[in-house]
Formats: C-alpha cells, sequence, structure tokens
C-alpha cells in the first residue's frame, strides 16, 4: 500500500482484455444462448472435464500480438491488463504447475503473452495480468463462499466442502503461477486481482511479499483483498469513493468476454467522455475489448478505439 508508480498515476487509461476459452463459445452453450458471459460454466453447471474440451476448437490463428498493442497504443493507452487466469482456472499462458493451459490443451498450443510481451516493450506499453484469486472452477480446493455470496465456487465437480483446503491452492496454484507470471515476460506493470472471497489477510500479505520478492515495482490492485492493494478499483461505474490512486473498468458493450448476441455497443463519444470524466476526478481508466476465438477483435471494438485515438491526437498529451 504505497504510491503507485507514475506511468499508472500519469498514464490514466489502459487496455483490458478478456480472453479465454468463453472467447470461443462466444455466448452459446449445446446451441443455446447462455447467461453469465464469461461466467457461463458457473450458471449452468458445466463440468470441468466437459469446459476444457472447448479448448480442443481454440486455434486462434488470427492472433496477432503486434496488431492488439498497436490498436492500444494509437489509442493512446499506456498499459494493458489481460487475463491469465479468469474463473474458470484455465490459463492463458504456458505454465507448468497446472498443464490445464493454453499451450498444453490447445491446438494452437502457443503462449500468446510472449508475443505480447515483446510488443509491449516495441510500443513502450506497461504488460500486466489478471489473475482471478478468490474463484476457481478447476481446483478442487477452492470453498464455496456461500451463504454470504450464494455459492461463486465449484460444487458441482467437487461437493464436498469439508475436504477443501484454500491454502492448498493458494500454495500449489495462485503462488507457483504468480511466479511464473513475474519470470516468464520480463517487467510486469500490475498484477491485477479479481474477486479475493475467502482469501484471508494473512494470504494476501504472502501473496503482496511474493510480488515484491520477485518484481519490486509491480503495482496491485485492491482486490488482492483485506485492503492490502496498492490503489482502489471500480467496475461499471465512474464513481469512487477514493480521490486519488483509482482505476474504472468498464466494457464497451455489456459483457466483457466477446458474446456473439451482445449488440449494445457504446459511442465513442461516450466513452471519450467517460476516460474524460474518470481522468477529471484522479482515476485511471481502463476499457475493456473481448477479442474472439480466433484471435480478432470485434470490429466494433477496434472502431471505438480508431475513433478514440483520432480524438486524442487533437486534444490528448503525446
Ligand atoms: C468481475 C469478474 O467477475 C468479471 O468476469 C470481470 O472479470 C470483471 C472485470 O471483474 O469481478
Amino acid at each position: 500500500s504505497g504510491q503507485p508508480a507514475t506511468w499508472f498515476t500519469d498514464g490514466k487509461f489502459g487496455l483490458f482484455l478478456h480472453w479465454g476459452l468463453y472467447s470461443q463459445t462466444a455466448g452459446d452453450w449445446n446451441g443455446h444462448p447462455t447467461k453469465g458471459g464469461e461466467h457461463f460454466m458457473l450458471y449452468e453447471r458445466i463440468p470441468v472435464k466437459t469446459y476444457a474440451k472447448i479448448a480442443d476448437q481454440f486455434n486462434p490463428t488470427g492472433f496477432d500480438a503486434d496488431r492488439w498493442v498497436q490498436m492500444a497504443y494509437d489509442a493512446g493507452m499506456k498499459y494493458i491488463v489481460i487475463t491469465a487466469k479468469h474463473h474458470d482456472g484455465f490459463s492463458m499462458y504456458n505454465s507448468a504447475v497446472s498443464d490445464y493451459n493454453i499451450v498444453r490443451r490447445t491446438p494452437w498450443a502457443k503462449d500468446p503473452m510472449l508475443a505480447l510481451a515483446t510488443a509491449c516493450k516495441k510500443y513502450g506499453l506497461k504488460l500486466c495480468f489478471y489473475y482471478s484469486l478468490g474463484r476457481d472452477w478447476e481446483n478442487p480446493d477452492v470453498p464455496t463462499n456461500w451463504p454470504t455470496k450464494a455459492g461463486r465456487s465449484n460444487t458441482w465437480d467437487y461437493p464436498d466442502e469439508d475436504a477443501k483446503d484454500l491454502n492448498k491452492y493458494v500454495e500449489n496454484k495462485v503462488k507457483p503461477q504468480l511466479r511464473e507470471l513475474l519470470t516468464q515476460y520480463g517487467p510486469i506493470g500490475i498484477i491485477w486481482f479479481d474477486t479475493p472471497e475467502l482469501i484471508t489477510k494473512k494470504q494476501s500479505q504472502e501473496i503482496r511479499d511474493l510480488i515484491h520478492s520477485i518484481q519490486p515495482q509491480c503495482i496491485i490492485n485492491s482486490r488482492i483483498g483485506n485492503g492490502l492493494g496498492d490503489y482502489a478499483v471500480v467496475e461499471q461505474t465512474l464513481v469512487s469513493t477514493a480521490r486519488k490512486n483509482w482505476e474504472a473498468c468498464i466494457t464497451m458493450s455489456e459483457n466483457w468476454g466477446y458474446n456473439r448476441h451482445d449488440h449494445k455497443w457504446k459511442s465513442p463519444e461516450l466513452l471519450v467522455r467517460n476516460l474524460i470524466e474518470v481522468v477529471s476526478k484522479g482515476g485511471n481508466l481502463l476499457l475493456n475489448v473481448g477479442p474472439k476465438g480466433d484471435g480478432s477483435w470485434p470490429v466494433e471494438s477496434q472502431e471505438n478505439l480508431h475513433a478514440i485515438g483520432a480524438w486524442m491526437k487533437i486534444n490528448g498529451e503525446a
């Protein structure tokens, strides 16, 4: 809980990327539109073994890290936060800790974070990782947070709550995966945690210490839990109680992950106003794009970023 680095406080504008197996199914499951967006595994109570089969179809040959980062750069963004592991527990990078990952399980068999790290270096953006902390639907040791939040864990594959040991998950998956993320891709700007849930203060502190023992400059968001983050996050709103060191993350349409049924796109005019509003209140805006399973971006997202970039060239600071 120190003062975040100036690249963050001055940077003001970042790109959020939600990309995972849920991008491939794009809002459908078994031939019907499904609820929950990137949470549909939970909504449909899909067994890990079944959900894992999506990986057989995941072959993003259109993935172009240089293009992704250039689109962010041209829009005036200074950092990129990409889902290294969302709630489904599937690692979108090469992980020796869990073979439930993009390299081992997909026909594509590549680590997109390597190319993104190279592109970020080229364009001068900070590469940052989103990591779902207190939710992981693949791991058998994450207890449900029921009754406090109506159950957001995998109780269908792993119904025996008494057998679950959160610390085992933290020691065997979270910590070693953070070590991988902080050693395989060069300097990381932020570890952007999500959903701390039942993570204890001791665990949050140990995780914080671990991150800083590897990369002392790495910024940590508030969702590490227990008040141990460096800055506050608000979601789908432009209002924060914090006066400085906060970040609003918002979507361009209704979903974080790509959803073919989602047609409610915000206009570039609105997004620029959102950016101005957040920045005028001392915050950062983290604007989301949900790439498709084939590696391309929705055309609406591309057009929005392009229009923001055009505004930025006239009104922004280089
Ligand atoms: C939320 C998650 O549950 C959403 O899927 C998304 O990642 C958003 C940024 O944070 O808590």
